[in-house]
């Protein structure tokens, strides 16, 4: 059923406690910790606790939470002290745009200069 969680998909595991993850923070809704291969001075993911494959589903089912989200990303990088020099949040969406977790994540990235395009 949408939103519940999936046995074989590793951020419900890490949602459960059974693949553990360096949390920075956490609502009822989401789940905020560190990506294990920063791509920047800050790169933290900050995912729903209910599965959904991609940030478009979430929105669709549940946009208070996709709401949530966005909003907690907007948190930690207050709390990373980013919140004056700039900080990006991507959904990568679908395998053509590098998304490897079928789980919707925001990557909330920060600490160095951001180019414009992305790659
Ligand atoms: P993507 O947008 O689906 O590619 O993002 C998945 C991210 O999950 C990616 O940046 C990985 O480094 C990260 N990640 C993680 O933090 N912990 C893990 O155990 C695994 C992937 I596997």
């Amino acid at each position: 059923m949408a939103g519940e969680p999936q046995a074989d998909c590793l951020f419900c595991k890490i949602v459960a406690g059974d693949v553990p993850a360096t949390v920075v923070h956490e609502t009822e809704t989401t789940l905020a910790f560190r990506d294990i291969n920063p791509q920047a001075p800050t790169h933290v993911l900050v995912i729903p606790r209910a599965h959904y494959a991609d940030a478009a589903s979430l929105a669709e089912a549940e946009p208070d939470v996709a709401a949530d989200v966005v909003t907690v990303a907007g948190r930690v990088a207050e709390q990373e002290g980013a919140g004056d020099s700039g900080y990006r949040v991507v959904f990568n969406t679908g395998a053509g745009a590098g998304q490897t977790v079928f789980h919707a994540h925001a990557h909330l990235l920060a600490g160095r200069g951001l180019n414009w395009p992305p790659g």
